[in-house]
Formats: structure tokens, sequence, C-alpha cells
């Protein structure tokens, strides 16, 4: 585990066949991968080594009942411990890992509020506290500051990020479980009616990215796709002011969501698809 470590670091590791990770918590789990590869290429080969000695070497050579080797308690306690020993240290890495890619710091460079729905994406970038982001479908909530990206079904819609900071997702669903799952940053989470889950991207470079939802959501599951645009810090703040700078003077130019799709308020009437009703259907 120790000599996995230190080769890790070494950072001339095949990816086997998984994204190196855009974001500093998909590198992350792409290390955690790598280890988990190789910890099982480590012990597979050894496995496959003694099979095929024990093949060879003892292979029948006569009628005689060959030496038997049980009860040895050294034996016994080294074939039991040495897999304990592998079992805790990939677990405690795991432990490590998922703490780093669930993290979400105080104060994140940016702050998007995602909304998965029948078949579609919402991104909304709240203008401050109050604003009809913070508040969706708060009547008395401020609209005004709100920029939203909204696209359906063959639109893909686009997500706007910064590269270089945090960048902390809160994301639900509108009806019923989707899937948020970018595979260049190694991260797929559930979006879950009734109940808001936030994770961070840390972008490590600019770059486009393809997103999509991983569960079957309904009859266009299978165009349920989104982009993730990483531009640098100040692409980023020149393409929010200018687009609050839009809504601003063109309120109308706000996108809205399909007829028929909840506002995602807590407010609204138990006919929407939310959490409680979902799982005691
Ligand atoms: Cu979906």
């Amino acid at each position: 585990m120790v000599g996995t470590a230190l080769l890790l670091a070494g950072c001339k590791v095949p990816n086997f066949g998984e994204y190196p990770g855009a974001t500093t918590q998909g590198k992350t789990e792409n290390h955690l991968w790598q280890l988990f590869f190789i910890a099982g290429l480590v012990v597979g080969g050894f496995v496959l080594l003694l099979i095929l000695w024990a093949v060879f070497r003892y292979r029948r050579k006569s009628e005689e009942m060959p030496k038997q080797t049980q009860y040895h308690t050294l034996m016994e306690i080294t074939y039991t411990v040495v897999p304990i020993l592998i079992v805790v240290g990939l677990f405690v890495f795991t432990v490590l890992a998922e703490n780093n890619v669930d993290a979400t710091p105080p104060d994140p460079g940016a702050t998007i509020t995602v909304h998965a729905f029948q078949w579609g994406w919402e991104f909304e970038y709240p203008g401050g506290p109050g604003s009809g982001c913070a508040n969706p479908g708060s009547p008395t909530a401020n609209q005004n500051d709100c920029v939203k990206v909204i696209g359906q079904t063959t639109q893909n819609p686009t997500m706007v990020i910064p590269t270089g900071t945090e960048v902390q997702i809160n994301l639900n669903s509108l009806d019923v479980l989707h899937g948020f799952y970018v595979p260049q940053f190694n991260f797929s989470r559930y979006a879950s009616p009734g109940y808001t889950t936030s994770f961070d991207f840390n972008a490590l470079h600019t770059g486009d990215f393809r997103g999509q939802c991983t569960q079957l959501c309904g009859l266009y599951h299978s165009l349920m796709f989104f982009n993730v645009k990483a531009v640098t810090q100040s692409k980023f703040a020149t393409w929010l002011h200018a687009q609050q700078a839009l809504v601003k003077s063109h309120p109308s130019s706000v996108p809205k969501l399909p007829s028929g799709v909840s506002t995602g308020s807590s407010t609204n009437s138990s006919s929407n698809n939310q959490g409680g009703d979902l799982y005691g259907d």
C-alpha cells in the first residue's frame, strides 16, 4: 500500500480506462481508482502466481499422500491478517478521497443551483440573498437579478463555470429522480425531488465537457444532456455580468421552465412529485 501511494505520487501512472479528472475532486477520485486498480493487479498477480506454482510444483507424481500443512498457526494468521489489512487500507483511502470530493468549503468562488426536470436542466446563478434564484417559486422573490439557463431534450443547456476556484453546486430535482453525471469530472450524483445535495467542482483547466442524466427518468431520458463550459475567472465574471445586465434590461428574456414542471418551491401543492410522495407511492 505504501509503495503504491509513493508510486501514485510519481503521476506517470496509467488511468486504467478512467478520465484523469478535470477537477481537483475528479483527480482525487482518479487517484483512488488507480490505487484500487494497482492493488487489484498486485493481489491478482500474486494469487495467479501461487496457483501456477501449486499446479506445476505439486502435479501428481505418486500415489503417496502429500505432506499436509493445515493448522499451521503462523500461516493461518498471515492469510487472515494480510487481507484484512488490505481491505482496511482501501477503506481508509476511500474515506479520505470521499471527504475530499464531498467537501464544500465556505465562500465558494461561484454558486450554481441546478434543477433537474423531465427532461432537461435549469442552471441558476443567484444574484444575491433574497434573489429569485435563492427562493425559487416564491412570489415575493426578486427575479430581476437571477440568471437562468434552461434547456431540455435536444437543446443541451450549458453550465458555465470558472476555473481555479471552488464552484458550489446545489442540486435537486423538480419531479422524479435524475442523475447528474459529468464523465470527465469522474462525478455522478442523484438529483432528488424535495432534497438538495451540495458539492463542489474546482476545474483545473478550461474546456467543454459533456454531462448527462444517469437515472432512467421517463420517455426522453436518453436526450437529457447538458454541457459544462469551464472558462477563466475573468471570462466567467464578464459572462455573468452580461447575463445579469440582460436580465435587468429585458426581464422577459429570462428563460421559463416548460409548463407542467414545478418551480421546486416547498410551498407547492402536494400534487407535485416531491420527495415524500415519491417514496410513499
Ligand atoms: Cu433524468
